[in-house]
């Protein structure tokens, strides 16, 4: 006849991973894949802050402006000041989103308070 398990039954012993597959990774057979573990971090996105050539602007304001925003030495600032008279464009600095933002604003704003044409652009890189 019948009757109801009670908690009197023995139970059959656990099963145990055999001592050759004792890995913490979830199981399954050895690939021999060795993983590096990594930090689940995400570099963030650059931009770079270009500065763009006109005809107006002192060229002596411009070296100002990248000693100033972009933390440039004199020699490096008439560098970077030279190639965008020469060439049209180039590159200030290498920033995150709002970093780049900020100094084209600063930028921007110091040469309208001494009316110069200079602009200043973000491009992703
Ligand atoms: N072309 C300007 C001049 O001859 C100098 C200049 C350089 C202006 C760089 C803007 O981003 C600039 N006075």
């Amino acid at each position: 006849m019948h009757r109801r398990f009670d908690s009197t039954d023995r139970l059959p012993p656990p099963i145990t991973a055999s001592e050759g597959d004792k890995r913490e990774d979830g199981g399954g057979p050895a690939t021999g894949v060795v993983v590096k573990p990594r930090p689940k971090t995400k570099k963030p996105a650059m931009y770079k802050v270009l500065m763009l050539n006109d005809d107006y602007t002192p060229m002596e304001f411009v070296v100002h402006v990248l000693e100033r925003f972009f933390q440039k030495s004199r020699d490096e600032a008439t560098r970077i000041m030279m190639h965008v008279h020469r060439r049209g464009v180039g590159v200030c600095g290498v920033y995150t989103y709002e970093v780049a933002e900020t100094k084209v604003t600063q930028v921007m704003d110091l040469a309208r308070q001494n009316q110069h044409p200079l602009q200043c652009t973000i491009e992703k890189e």
